[in-house]
């Protein structure tokens, strides 16, 4: 794959960007959290979104080089933030697998002094799918450390509902599909009101994903989630779109 051989190159060369989205707190619509989401500056293709370069990375194992630089620069960059506002990080199944994953963290905490509550590990049921004795006990750790554990895109495995009870989530994303057509179609209403009913009995934050309008975020407000995600309040943009740097007066 031709892609593969430049994405060998990618992290060296300082092809890679972050951009960030915001999290937004229902109650009070602030800005409480961001998450950080991959985009390679690829020298001819241009801006390469994630679900086009992530699969190729996990085949070959470049998620951990890459996951690491990820790790280590949203760490770098949250911590920077005067606001003390969160940050969210994707995390693939094969970078929970490698052993390097807890050493690395640990390592990117110390060097950023980045407080470990205001980071959020976000992991696809896939992590729970294969080898999930041990991939548990990696996110058994990660509590240990104090980060928060989030259950990414729910709705759209096949057994969504026994991976709650798998493992203690601090929070669960609703996965956007069920978002799109909320304040239309009553199905939709029905499904995301009782993952959220649920969420709360188990103690589990909620975060709606691809929230686009008005009456989506009033929809769910009714139905009492906790916090969304979407264009209605910012796209994934440059950090600095969000943070702007201050001029340093000399
Ligand atoms: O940014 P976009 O909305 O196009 O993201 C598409 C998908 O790519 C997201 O669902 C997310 O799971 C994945 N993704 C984005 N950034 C990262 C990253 O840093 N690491 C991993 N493993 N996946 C990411
Ligand atoms: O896999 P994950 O859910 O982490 O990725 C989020 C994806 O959803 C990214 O590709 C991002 O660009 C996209 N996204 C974020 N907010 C919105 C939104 O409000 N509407 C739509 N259609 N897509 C969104
Ligand atoms: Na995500
Ligand atoms: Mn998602």
């Amino acid at each position: 794959h031709a892609l593969a051989l430049d994405l060998r190159h990618a992290v060296a060369r300082g092809e890679l960007r972050l951009f960030i989205q915001p999290l937004v707190d229902v109650a009070s619509e602030a800005k409480t959290g961001y998450e950080a989401l991959l985009r390679w500056q690829h020298p001819t293709r241009g801006l390469v979104a994630p679900d086009q370069f992530i699969p190729i990375a996990e085949e070959t194992g470049l998620i951990v080089p890459i996951g690491e630089w990820v790790i280590r620069s949203a760490f770098a960059e949250a911590a920077t933030w005067e606001g003390g506002e969160t940050i969210a990080i994707n995390l693939s199944a094969v970078q929970v697998g490698h052993a390097n994953l807890l050493p690395v963290i640990v390592n990117a905490l110390a060097e950023t002094g980045l407080d470990p509550a205001r980071v959020e590990f976000e992991i696809t049921e896939s992590v729970l799918l294969d080898n999930s004795e041990t991939n548990i006990e990696v996110l058994n750790r990660l509590h240990t450390l104090g980060v928060k554990i989030a259950l990414d895109d729910f709705g759209t495995g096949y057994a969504s509902l026994t991976y709650l009870l798998t493992f203690p989530f601090d929070k669960i994303k609703i996965d956007r599909r069920f978002i799109s057509d909320l304040a239309t179609r009553e199905e939709s209403q029905a499904i995301v009101g009782a993952v959220i009913a649920l969420a709360n009995q188990l103690g589990m934050c909620t975060l709606a994903e691809g929230v686009e309008e008005q009456d989506q975020l009033d929809t769910l407000r009714r139905h009492g989630c906790r916090m969304v995600q979407g264009w209605l309040f910012g796209k994934a943009l440059p950090s600095e779109e969000y943070h702007p740097r201050r001029e340093i007066a000399l």
